[in-house]
């Protein structure tokens, strides 16, 4: 049975969620993210901005030069909550199989729904609808047979849109559009496919899986699959988390223990990042090694007292793998570090001895700036070593195989 999968996108909204608020602002050139004097870049531009050429991550300064006129605002996260639980909590109206991304988005399973509705493209005008009258915002949909081509098409439909791509028509959709419009494709792919001679999305599906494979190594066999517009992700429902995880592959396999050190440490930050963001610790860190013939292994460690720093989980990582290293004399191909056994967060700073108390308030302030400025923005002397390894971007190394375990 062919899926239909929707994606539901609002338009700009951060200014969409302050114009509500103070109508003033409507129809206007306006930007949230602070006052032009202050470093720190646009987080939404109203269209009539972006008819200037600002856009998200722009500098602030930057913007208003190109757009003098424009009205820049602070914003404040909790107002962007609301309206975002209440935008959730619409399309949970119409469909049970419902995968919040992030605050203003989220994939929607209206495989069967349509009879219900008269047809899928009524449900989309529908769930539009309802967001427009008790929000007061503009969503943007697409619809088509997964999610890669379900998120290009509302994407494309923007401001206001509705694009529904039938089944079988997912290549031919995407064919003409440039590369950078496949999800997953940031500055570096885009030039390095370039680079390649491969512009559109079309040229990307038409390129020998085996040319990609050389330039991009495992990630290729993915951007191909996606050019193709075969995308078999299911829609899921948020669970309960129960364990957090990042891994990484190598481009080559590698014995280079500082190399090694590194992207444990690079995992281990992202997986703290994580857990601290959930508001949980974790009592049990494991590591994960799969070496050059594919044996894989797990070293699990509980740790004495309950965790979310991320010193404690690479020290611990670190342990587990000088131990498991010093009985395999393979190269290792993919690394990865876990947290599981977790449990809501317990404010017990005053049992926490001085030095603990410390590296909390240190992996807090680290949490805050690189919220704000991106992951890269702060970095620990041993990561900097992969900036010769990854590909990086504002939001930190582009991993060969990113997971998020629940
Ligand atoms: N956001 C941010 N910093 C960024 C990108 C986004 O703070 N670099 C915030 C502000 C956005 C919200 O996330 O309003 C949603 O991001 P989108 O990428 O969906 O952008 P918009 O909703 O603003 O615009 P649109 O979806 O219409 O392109
Ligand atoms: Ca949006």
């Amino acid at each position: 049975m062919t899926r239909r999968i929707m994606h539901i996108d609002l338009d700009a909204f951060f200014v969409s969620v302050e114009q509500v608020l103070n109508p003033e602002l409507k129809g206007k050139a306006v930007v949230v993210g602070g006052r032009p004097d202050r470093r720190g870049v646009v987080a939404s531009a109203s269209y009539e901005a972006r008819a200037f050429g600002l856009h998200a991550g722009m500098p602030l300064g930057t913007a208003s030069r190109l757009c003098p006129q424009a009205i820049f605002i602070e914003g404040g996260f909790p107002k962007y909550r609301d309206a975002s639980q209440k935008f959730m909590a619409i399309l949970a109206d119409f469909s049970p199989f419902l995968e919040p991304v992030g605050l203003d988005e989220a994939y929607l399973d209206a495989t069967g729904f349509e009879s219900i509705h008269g047809s899928i493209h009524q449900m989309a005008a529908a769930i539009k609808q309802r967001i427009k009258d008790e929000l007061g915002i503009c969503a943007s949909v697409g619809m088509a047979s997964c999610k890669v081509v379900a998120k290009v098409a509302s994407e494309l439909s923007k401001p206001d849109g509705l694009i529904e791509v039938s089944t079988g028509g997912e290549p031919s959709f995407l064919a003409p559009l440039p590369i950078a419009k496949l999800p997953g494709i940031g500055k570096q792919t885009e030039r390095k496919l370039k680079g390649l001679g491969i512009k559109t999305i079309g040229e990307l599906a038409i390129t020998p899986l085996n040319t990609l494979k050389i330039h991009f190594g495992t990630s290729g066999e993915v951007l191909h699959r996606l050019a193709k517009g075969i995308d078999d992700r299911k829609v899921e429902p948020p669970g309960e988390v129960k364990s957090i995880s990042r891994e990484t592959t190598f481009g080559k396999d590698t014995r280079d223990r500082s190399l090694l050190k590194a992207t444990l440490h690079y995992l281990g930050e992202r997986a703290g990042a994580d857990l601290r963001r959930q508001g949980k610790q974790a009592r049990c860190i494991t590591l994960k090694l799969r070496y050059a013939d594919f044996t894989t292994i797990t070293r699990s460690r509980t740790v004495r007292q309950t965790t979310d720093t991320d010193q404690t989980i690479f020290d611990t990582g670190e342990q587990l793998m000088k131990k498991a290293l010093a009985q395999e004399k393979q190269p290792v191909r993919l690394i990865g570090i876990g947290v599981s056994s977790l449990t809501e967060a317990e404010k017990q700073l005053d049992m926490l001895d001085k030095s603990s108390q410390r590296r909390e308030q240190l992996n807090r302030a680290i949490d805050r700036i690189r919220k704000k400025y991106g992951f890269t923005a702060i970095q620990t002397g041993r990561t900097l070593l992969l900036k010769d390894v990854f590909p990086e971007t504002d939001r930190g190394y582009t991993l060969q195989t990113p997971s998020l375990s629940r």
